[in-house]
């Protein structure tokens, strides 16, 4: 009988590495088609991988997705080459797919990760994928035939019985699961569990899985990109925003005024582009929303700096003396004269102790003035002369 008049279906196997995947892919098939046991050897070009053979008159081609159910576990393949390769690979094998088979392990509890692994397999295939094309395959058979050969208790029982996060995946795969031994011999049983899963898979009443079905899930994956990439994102504006506090306290201290309006706007428009950068990596994903509050929060600090200093006249910013200018200190107690400049006009004050610190700059603004310099002048010949005729009297008196 020719390919084109044989039932064909096409199988791709998914889960968690170890769960038995290739075996499975072998025990179909009935030939050592995939490698067992390349649990930690994971190869980047080969991570999909495929082949075929006629079961039973029918024509079946498996695609073994190793590492789709991986993410993050021991044998760690990271998202990208995940995606790419699943993405390059799968259609690269098939134009359509039968029944997507989630293999799990019989005896091992559904714990948290298998849990993940789901979740992974969903967001890289989309959400119905399961509910759809999923058939449950449980390897170690064999396990279970040891633990039940007493109570004689058949499979469809057991997994009647399954409650909580397991029963809720079989339910959600319409109660299409089937048990696997991988290590049987007796030729009848391995034919007999083949065709108990092929009609499981002819029990799905959807159209095949297709790539258009692939395209759909797009957003999962990049849901998926976004959150591989979330800690650099993550420790990337903390980095800044610690930067931006440095710079803020150090601009604060040097009072430099008009140096830092010009240093404000470069970190503003750095956080501008910084927030742009997030924005544009989450790409509607709805993942960075946290990272850009704080981003937006930096940008306050920076609003408010700005109009803080912006209320510094310019006259102010060149009056302010740069921090490294010697200040000379006025003796304790020593009065002075003020030189204050109105609008229109020029005064001086006497000040006092108490204001020590501005007196020298009154001093010197006294000095640079020319009114001011000349009553100086003759305030000090005045006493002078006075000195002079009280020095003369004293001594003509005598
Ligand atoms: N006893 C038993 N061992 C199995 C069965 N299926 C797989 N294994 C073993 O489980 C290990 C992992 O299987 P493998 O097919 O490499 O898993 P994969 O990483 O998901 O492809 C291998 O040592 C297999 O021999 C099974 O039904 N019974
Ligand atoms: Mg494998």
């Amino acid at each position: 009988m020719s390919d084109a008049t044989l039932e064909q279906y096409t199988l791709l196997l998914v889960g968690r590495t170890g769960n038995g995947k290739s075996s499975t892919g072998n025990a179909i098939l009935d030939k050592p088609a995939f490698k067992p046991c390349n649990a930690n050897i994971v190869s980047n070009d080969d991570v999909i991988e495929f082949s075929s053979a006629q079961v039973d008159g029918r024509s079946i081609q498996v695609i073994d997705g190793t590492g789709t159910g991986d993410i993050g576990s021991d044998a760690k393949l990271d998202t990208v080459s995940l995606i790419d390769c699943i993405t390059k690979g799968l259609w690269g094998f098939a134009n359509n797919v039968n029944a997507i088979i989630l293999v799990l392990k019989y005896g091992v509890r559904f714990t948290k990760q298998e849990k993940d692994a789901v979740e992974l397999i969903k967001s890289l295939f989309g959400q119905d994928v399961l509910k759809k094309w999923g058939v449950i395959v449980m390897t170690h058979g064999d396990n279970f035939e040891m633990d039940n050969e007493d109570s004689k208790a058949t499979f469809e029982d057991w997994f009647k019985e399954q409650t909580g996060d397991i029963q809720t995946l079989i339910t959600e795969c319409d109660n299409r699961c089937v048990l696997f031994n991988n290590r049987e011999k007796d030729e009848d049983k391995k034919l007999h569990q083949c065709q108990r899963l092929i009609n499981k898979v002819k029990a799905i009443q959807n159209l095949p899985y297709t790539k258009e079905d692939f395209q759909k899930a797009e957003k999962g994956r990049k849901k998926l990109l976004v959150q591989a990439n979330f800690p650099k994102m993550e420790s990337e504006t903390k980095e800044m925003i610690v930067q931006l506090h440095a710079k803020l306290a150090e601009m604060e201290k040097n009072g430099k005024q008009r140096e830092n309006s010009e240093k404000l706007n470069v970190l503003y428009s750095q956080l501008i582009n910084f927030k742009t950068y997030l924005e544009n990596e989450d790409d509607g994903a709805g993942l960075v929303g946290r990272l850009v509050q704080q981003v937006e929060v930096a940008l306050l600090s920076v609003k408010t700096k700005m109009t803080q200093w912006a209320l510094v006249t310019p006259e102010d910013k060149q009056d302010t003396p740069p921090e490294e200018e010697p200040m000379i200190q006025p003796p304790i107690e020593e009065a002075g004269v003020r030189y204050n400049k109105g609008k229109d006009m020029a005064c001086i004050e006497l000040f006092t102790a108490e204001e020590e610190d501005k007196g020298p700059k009154c001093l010197d603004r006294l000095l640079s003035h020319k009114r001011a310099r000349a009553i100086f002048i003759i305030a000090g010949i005045i006493v002078i002369i006075s000195i002079i005729i009280s020095v003369v009297c004293t001594v003509v008196l005598s």
